[in-house]
């Protein structure tokens, strides 16, 4: 858990003086995990920066408070409507370092074209 929290806050994990060089993992190793709570609203994606290493599975639980939107990560080709009370789970594999813009892909009113983040692989 605290673990986890670490990587959530920071999106740099907790491991400044634990270095796995040359050690190996254990057999059971999985992908790391990041699960991450995302509210997109009138008229912000928040938070609107995403930091997660590469390699990561990344779950997504997308929620508005206000109306329906979209969250889409073109360049993921993730495209899913949100809509009040009923979120949407998306999960992906971060495998290729780089910046990915995320956008509102349902027009909701004046300020959609603001509705922008960026989620970022390192
Ligand atoms: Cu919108």
């Amino acid at each position: 858990m605290a673990v986890w929290l670490c990587v959530v806050l920071s999106g740099m994990g907790c491991g400044g003086g634990l270095s796995l060089v040359g050690s190996k993992p254990p057999k059971t190793a999985k992908a790391p995990t990041v699960t991450l709570n995302v509210v997109m609203k009138k008229y912000a994606v928040v938070p609107d920066v995403i930091t997660v290493k590469r390699g990561t599975l990344v779950h997504l639980h997308v929620t508005t408070p206000d109306v329906q939107h979209g969250f889409d990560i073109p360049d993921l080709n993730i495209s899913e409507p949100v809509n009040p009370g009923k979120p949407a789970d998306i999960t992906f594999v971060a495998d290729k370092p780089g910046t990915y813009r995320i956008e509102c892909g349902i027009i909701c009113g004046p300020g959609h074209d603001d509705m922008t983040g960026k989620l970022v692989v390192e």
